[in-house]
């Protein structure tokens, strides 16, 4: 299994990392001065997390990091990317910064670097303290600004020895999850409160792009989960329908970020994104759009889109999702635990459409995610021989190293996940680890996958 010919090899200097976040694994919700997030909350209201579950203990990493560290050491990563919760730092979102929070951090990336892991930090990875949600949340301004300013709090802590920094997390999630769809935190379904959402995280990036400079880092990027969306026939209507797709899952984000401007009325969707909106403020393109060091990417599965004319639209939804289309299941494709369809090729033809839509505008980009959940056992051997999870990897790793041949500026590649963890509104269902948590031990075991990532990151170096 771990022979190095199967390996694809990577330039030298290609970064190889594992991710996690904070909500999802930290625990320790109440200690040590942390205030209120709005998972904390949507996780306690029940019904709305899979079989009731929360993030109060996860995988108590709060208490174990030094454990997990010595796993990514062990691993041979050269690069950890975890996140940092915004109300263990600013425990009511605005107003006095907590020390203890701070330290906790702090603690980790002395850790990371004592073990020769470079640290990349994300600054915002969904857990938006419950308070500024009371004033408005993303709906409204006055948070963007928020942010900057636990921005040049923490980047003043730690600026100094964390080289990498990644202002939001799949900002799609926060904005049409989060304030349309209502399947994450706050649970809002509102039409122009996710647009108005979308807009202030964005200028939250560019406040934040600020903050991190001011404090001298050396990279400062974003991290998009951009979809690979596929027309389930060849019809003008379903090709279409992809344009529409494409429009409000991808170009919302890539267009102002990149090309300095807000999508265009492909198709007709996203009509109120482009007419005037009363949130946008002259210069506002401009701060988006700065320079980046890097783009970050987190892929996972195509999604193939037909088009469904005849949907009835949701009137509270209708300003912020276009439903005129609808995802349909990939015939042939084998599917992961989240019924994703596996198909590596796409993330190929992922990085080099963008690489083709924007040129040299395309800062380098770093894989930051990417991995699968899949239906682990623990056979009588005590080990987790989890070969779907080792093919997903393989396949994708391959499928990356063809875009880096044709001439895509791919710097790093981060698997989702170190650790088993919470899986949002799925809860802990939901396996997307290399290393088997169990919950009722809080025991570390590294799946198969651990250890033939570990190998493949050995064999670069060979
Ligand atoms: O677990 C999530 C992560 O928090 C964000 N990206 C997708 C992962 C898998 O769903």
């Amino acid at each position: 299994m771990t022979e190095s010919r199967a390996f694809p090899r990577f330039p030298a200097g290609f970064v190889f990392g594992a991710a996690t976040a904070s909500y999802q694994i930290e625990g320790a919700a109440r200690e040590d001065g942390r205030g209120p997030s709005i998972w904390d909350t949507y996780s306690h209201t029940p019904g709305l997390v899979a079989n009731g579950d929360t993030g109060d203990i996860a995988c108590d990493h709060y208490h174990r990091y030094p454990e997990d560290v010595a796993l990514l050491r062990e691993l041979g990563v050269d690069s950890y990317r975890f996140s940092i919760a915004w109300p263990r730092i600013v425990p009511d979102g605005s107003g006095p910064v907590n020390p203890k929070g701070l330290d906790f951090y702090a603690r980790l990336v002395d850790e990371l670097l004592a073990a020769g892991i470079e640290p990349a930090a994300t600054l915002y990875h969904w857990d938006l303290p419950q308070a500024l949600e009371d004033r408005g949340g993303w709906r409204v301004r006055e948070t963007a600004e928020r942010f900057a300013e636990y921005t040049a709090v923490v980047a003043g802590h730690l600026a100094d020895r964390v080289p990498r920094w990644i202002t939001l997390n799949e900002p799609w999630c926060s904005a049409f999850l989060g304030y349309s769809v209502g399947r994450h935190a706050p649970g809002a379904r509102e039409g122009r409160g996710a647009l108005a959402a979308a807009h202030h995280l964005l200028v939250g990036h560019g406040r934040a792009v600020e903050a991190l400079r001011a404090a001298g880092v050396r990279e400062a990027g974003i991290t998009l989960n951009l979809d690979r969306n596929l027309p389930a026939t060849g019809s003008a209507a379903d090709r279409a329908a992809v344009v529409r797709a494409d429009t409000q899952h991808n170009l919302v984000w890539t267009e102002p970020l990149l090309a300095g401007r807000y999508p265009h009325t492909e198709e007709e969707t996203w009509g109120e994104l482009i007419t005037g909106q009363d949130f946008r403020r002259d210069g506002d393109l401009a701060l988006i759009g700065q320079p980046l060091d890097f783009l970050g990417i987190n892929y996972y599965r195509p999604i193939v889109v037909a088009d469904a004319p005849h949907r009835e639209p949701d009137p509270a939804l209708r300003t912020a999702t276009d439903n005129r289309y609808a995802e349909v299941r990939l015939a042939g494709a084998r599917h992961t635990a989240m019924d994703w369809p596996v198909v590596p090729d796409s993330f190929t033809d992922l990085l080099v459409a963008l690489k083709e839509r924007y040129g040299d505008a395309l800062p380098p980009i770093h894989i930051t995610e990417n991995g699968s959940a899949e239906h682990d056992e623990v056979s009588p051997d005590g080990a987790v021989h989890d070969r779907d999870r080792v093919a997903y990897l393989r396949g994708h790793l391959t499928a990356l190293k063809a875009a880096l041949d044709a001439g895509v500026d791919v710097r790093g590649y981060y698997v989702w996940s170190l650790l088993d963890n919470f899986e949002w509104a799925f809860g802990y269902g939901k396996r997307f680890g290399i290393v088997r948590v169990d919950y009722d031990t809080q025991r570390r075991t590294p799946k198969d996958s651990y250890h033939w990532y570990r190998a493949m990151i050995a064999a670069q170096r060979d």
